[in-house]
């Protein structure tokens, strides 16, 4: 079997797009892979048959099954899918042309590269087994240079969306299981020898460094960083380290300089290059402050999950990624929470053009097997890919290692062996993981959960006047921890129907969602951070209502989880406003960002001051 690999940079390469209508089986108990003895099936889907003679016991026939849309999730597709969990097989067919086979000229390679795939996708390609790849948010890639020749070839793709104790995430999770390949499938052309990975960012004593990892390495290749006029050696492995004053990137001036990595081969003969857009800001912790650019910088943010604004399916790509971001453009924000997984690369992407921070997270979510090795293994192999694909990504400030786990000697030593992890891989952005708070009913709540000591912020999600806890005291509230670092919220908020109007008394009315906003930043106002309190920023519990099959109150969730600032459709609620306006407030207290502001912006200044 060849494997799976990780080719970062891919937005710079020659690619062949491969989406569109694939030919689908759906196959509850997996007869496309198995027989009947439990081995492998001879006549499996994957080996893509047709009948040829009328004798022919072919009892499977792609060209005349269902189709899907790829990329695309398949629940949200065909009714029937919508609560599927299982495998369905994917099926299209490649045609290959000479000048795809030479396109980066003699020894040309080719992969399959799929953005991602939920949740354990094996590729056949012409009825040979070829990779499987675990976890359903990672990008991964599959050459196929050995198998690839001019003419037609069957890609068979068997995805499972299954959920299993040992799987991440497991058994559990607010949201919907999208299934299928939901993100970009392409054919990707490399040279010969080419940069597998190829990344630069700022460290936090402004240094810029970067890195390469060449594939197919001879001896005597030469790579180079062309960077802002210079040209700078990389020794793959080594790196490079650069004191370069270049204008820097922060949030609201999303400062891009274009670079090139440069592969040269004997006598300087170009081998390969990668080019990208790259912003450079440092980002550090001080005491209880998150530090961007050497400036105390409050977190304005919001959560989002990958869902599209409209519709409830699984997002994917550019168009989506710059409409989530409208919206959070909209609220004012400069901090987006990427939950409860990874995202796809054009998230981070656009909170780079936009001068939005980034926290980017893992579905390490509740119930994970801690003491099991192999799911510590997939959670490692998740954490590379998500930090290799975006690392030179100014917007990316965080990575999230998980979501409310139960503290245990098991869960914290797992997940410090990820935060260490995440530190080796990459030393210059800032490591966290939301914590679970449970109810009390004191007014002064201290962390306390030893994951504190193996994180630089102490990401808290926290239901007051919600789950637990009266609004009224809400911004009584004062927060602390035993750890001397920042507390963002990383979640709060009320379950609200847009629509549904009321006294702010009552449950579910925008006025009541409203009204738990209010008091939740009345209670950030009084502690935030470099003002005397540890509250370095929050970002809310989320922009816009998510299917999740566990909400299931009729004619009020009815499979959507309800806490969003917009509707399902991308309709405001009231409390959108709500935080918009103490968005505005702290916008006015913040230097970068001011150099930012339109006559609107300072129109609706304004009319904050003026309330
Ligand atoms: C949480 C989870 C999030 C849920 C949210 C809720 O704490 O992190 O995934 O969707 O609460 O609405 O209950």
């Amino acid at each position: 079997m060849t494997g799976t690999t990780l080719i970062t940079n891919l937005l710079s390469r020659q690619r062949w797009d491969l989406g569109g209508q694939w030919r689908v089986i759906v196959d509850p108990y997996e007869m496309g892979y198995v027989g009947i003895m439990g081995d492998r099936n001879p006549r499996g889907f994957f080996r893509d048959f047709h009948q040829r003679h009328p004798g022919d016991r072919v009892e499977y026939d792609f060209d005349t099954s269902a189709t899907l849309m790829v990329p695309g999730d398949w629940n949200t597709q065909d009714e029937r899918l919508f609560y599927y969990e299982g495998t369905v097989w994917y099926r299209r067919h490649v045609d290959v042309d000479a000048s795809m086979m030479g396109a980066c000229g003699p020894g040309t390679r080719l992969f399959v590269s799929f953005g991602a795939a939920n949740h354990t996708a094996r590729v056949f390609l012409d009825g040979e087994e070829l990779a499987t790849h675990v976890g359903g948010f990672g990008p991964f890639a599959v050459e196929v240079t050995e198998q690839l020749t001019v003419g037609r070839h069957s890609l068979v793709v068997q995805v499972d969306n299954r959920r299993e104790p040992d799987r991440i995430p497991a058994m559990r999770s607010d949201w919907w299981n999208f299934g299928g390949l939901t993100r970009a499938v392409e054919l990707v052309a490399t040279p010969p020898v080419y940069l597998r990975d190829a990344w630069v960012t700022m460290a936090p004593d402004a240094s810029i460094v970067g890195d390469v990892v060449v594939d197919g390495a001879e001896d005597d290749m030469q790579v180079t960083l062309e960077i802002a006029g210079r040209s700078v050696p990389i020794s793959p492995g080594d790196g490079c380290f650069l004191d370069l004053d270049v204008e820097r990137w922060a949030p609201g001036r999303p400062v891009l300089h274009p670079v090139r990595f440069r592969l040269d081969g004997r006598g300087g003969t170009p081998a390969d290059h990668v080019d990208d857009l790259v912003g450079f800001r440092t980002v550090e912790v001080e005491g209880t402050d998150v530090v961007v650019n050497g400036q105390p910088t409050f977190l304005r943010g919001i959560s989002t999950h990958a869902e599209a604004l409209s519709g409830g399916r699984r997002s994917h790509g550019p168009a989506d990624a710059a409409a989530i971001f409208d919206r959070i453009d909209d609220l004012g924000a400069n901090f987006v929470r990427l939950a409860h997984y990874q995202h796809d690369e054009y998230m981070a992407r656009e909170a780079d053009r936009r001068g939005i921070l980034a926290w980017c997270e893992l579905p390490v979510y509740w119930g994970i097997a801690f003491d099991d090795a192999a799911v510590l293994d997939n959670a490692r192999a998740q954490l590379d890919e998500l930090v290799a694909r975006d690392r030179s990504r100014a917007s990316v400030i965080m990575w999230s290692v998980a979501n409310e786990t139960m503290p245990s000697p098991d869960r914290t030593a797992f997940l410090a062996d990820l935060a260490d992890r995440a530190r080796r891989h990459d030393p210059t952005r800032l490591v966290s993981a939301a914590l679970l708070t449970l109810p009390t009913a004191d007014t002064e709540h201290t962390i306390d959960d030893p994951l504190g000591d193996h994180v630089d912020v102490v990401a808290v999600n926290q239901y007051l006047g919600w789950y637990y806890g009266d609004r009224e005291t809400i911004a009584d509230t004062r927060w602390s921890t035993a750890f001397n670092k920042p507390i963002l919220f990383t979640e709060f908020g009320a379950g609200a129907k847009a629509g549904r109007h009321g006294d702010d008394g009552e449950i579910w009315t925008e006025e009541f969602q409203a009204a738990v906003y209010a008091e939740q930043i009345e209670m950030i106002r009084r502690q935030r951070s470099s003002r005397g309190g540890a509250v370095a920023g929050c970002s809310p519990w989320i922009l816009k209502d998510f299917r999740a099959p566990v909400r299931v109150l009729p004619g009020i969730q009815d499979g959507y989880n309800r806490k969003g600032l917009l509707s399902e459709e991308n309709e405001p609620k009231l409390a959108f406003d709500v935080l918009r306006s103490f968005y505005d407030e702290l916008r006015v207290l913040e230097p970068t960002d001011r150099r930012q502001l339109t006559d609107l912006d300072i129109q609706r200044l304004r009319d904050a001051d003026r309330r």
